[in-house]
C-alpha cells in the first residue's frame, strides 16, 4: 500500500486555522425577548439569536436553522404572539419587488395585522397589495393618489389603528432595512413603554452597507436633533417604532407638520414632550436590498428647517 499523498491526508485544523463554524455554533438561543435584548446589547447578531418564548428548544432551533438555509431568518417555530391586538404599518412607494415578502416575512415571526399605505404607485405596488389583501385577511390597504409623504402616511396608518381598536401600531420599512426577525422584540419591549425605537445608535445597534455619505448624513441629523431637542433620544430618525395607540389618542396628530425624516423626530419628540416613556432597542440596520431610496434633498431641507422650531411649537404636558 501506498503512502497517502498530501492531498489525501487527513485533514487536522491548525492551531492557527480553527474550524470553519457551523451554522449550529453561530446560532444563539435565549430563553425570552429581555435576554434578547441583553444579548443583542452585547453584540449579538439577532439574525443568529434563537428567542425560545415557550417553544421547544430543540424545535425551534431546527426551525431557526431552516429559515437561515433558505433565506428568511430565524423563523420560529409558529409566529411569536404578542399580548396586544398589533398592527404594523408599511407605507410604499415603487416597492413591488419587497412588498409581497416583507409581508410574508413579518407573518413569519409575528402573529399581527399588516396595513399597507400605497401613494398610487406607479410600479403596481398597490395592485400587489390588494392581491395580499384579498388572500388573507390579515393585511388591509389604503390607497391614496399621488406620492404625499412619510408623515401622512403614517398618521392615516395611525388613525386606522385607533379606529379600529388596535393595542399597538409599529412603524416599518418595505425595504427589508427593518429586519422582520426584530419585530417581535421592538413589540414586547413595548408594555411599560408607550413608544419602543429599533434603534441605530445605543449600543449594540449598527447600520449595514450605507456608504460614508450615508452613514454622516444620518448621525449628522441625529447630532442635530439630539443637540435642538435635548430629548434623551439617540436615534431620532429610525422609522422602525411601536406605539402604544392610547397614547396616539393624547397627541394633537392634525398639529403633526412634518413629512419627510422629520416625521420622526417629531413624532419621538411630541411623545417625550407628552410625558410619554420612550425605550430604544438596539438593531442592525440594513441597506435596501432592491428598489430605490426615497430619500431627496427636500426631505433633508424639511428637517434642517423644523427641528429648531419644535421646542417652541410643541408643549410639555404631564401624561
Ligand atoms: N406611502 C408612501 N410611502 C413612502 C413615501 N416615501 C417613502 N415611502 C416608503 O417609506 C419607506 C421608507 O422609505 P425609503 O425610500 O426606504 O427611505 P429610507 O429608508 O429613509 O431610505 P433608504 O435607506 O435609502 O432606503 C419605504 O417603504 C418607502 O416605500 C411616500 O411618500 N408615501
Ligand atoms: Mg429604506
Amino acid at each position: 500500500m501506498s503512502e497517502p499523498t498530501r492531498a489525501e491526508a487527513p485533514r487536522r485544523p491548525s492551531p492557527a486555522q480553527p474550524a470553519p463554524r457551523t451554522l449550529d455554533q453561530e446560532l444563539r438561543t435565549v430563553a425570552d425577548f429581555a435576554a434578547a435584548e441583553l444579548a443583542v446589547r452585547d453584540g449579538c447578531d439577532s439574525a443568529r439569536l434563537v428567542v425560545l418564548a415557550g417553544q421547544d428548544p430543540a424545535a425551534a432551533l431546527a426551525a431557526a436553522r431552516q429559515g437561515i438555509a433558505d433565506g428568511r431568518g430565524p423563523v420560529p417555530l409558529r409566529p411569536h404572539r404578542a399580548p396586544w391586538r398589533t398592527l404594523v404599518v408599511i407605507p410604499t412607494y415603487n416597492e413591488q419587488e419587497n412588498l409581497a415578502a416583507i409581508v410574508r416575512a413579518i407573518h413569519c415571526f409575528l402573529d399581527c395585522d399588516v396595513l399597507v399605505v400605497d401613494d398610487g404607485s406607479p410600479d403596481g405596488t398597490g395592485a400587489i397589495a390588494d392581491r395580499l389583501a384579498a388572500a388573507d385577511d390579515r393585511v388591509h390597504v389604503l390607497h391614496r393618489q399621488g406620492k404625499q409623504g412619510l408623515g401622512t402616511a403614517y398618521i392615516a396608518g395611525f388613525r386606522f389603528a385607533m379606529e379600529r381598536g388596535y393595542q399597538r401600531v409599529c412603524e416599518m420599512d418595505a425595504d427589508f432595512s427593518h429586519a422582520p426577525w426584530d419585530l417581535p422584540r421592538v413589540v414586547m419591549a413595548s408594555a411599560d413603554h408607550e413608544l419602543v425605537i429599533g434603534s441605530r445608535y445605543v449600543k449594540g445597534g449598527c447600520t449595514v452597507g450605507w456608504d460614508w455619505k450615508r452613514r454622516m448624513l444620518s448621525r449628522g441629523a441625529n447630532l442635530y436633533a439630539r443637540l435642538w431637542l435635548a430629548s434623551g433620544v439617540r436615534d431620532n430618525t429610525a422609522g422602525f417604532r411601536c406605539f402604544h395607540t392610547d397614547a396616539l389618542r393624547r397627541l394633537d396628530l392634525g398639529a403633526v407638520a412634518a413629512q419627510g425624516y422629520a416625521f420622526q423626530i417629531e413624532m419621538a419628540f411630541r411623545m417625550v414632550r407628552a410625558g410619554f416613556r420612550v425605550r430604544e432597542v438596539p438593531i442592525h440596520f440594513v441597506d435596501r436590498r432592491v428598489g430605490k431610496s426615497k430619500m431627496d434633498g427636500r426631505i433633508a431641507r424639511e428637517a434642517l428647517l423644523l427641528v429648531p422650531k419644535l421646542r417652541g411649537k410643541v408643549a410639555r404636558s404631564a401624561r
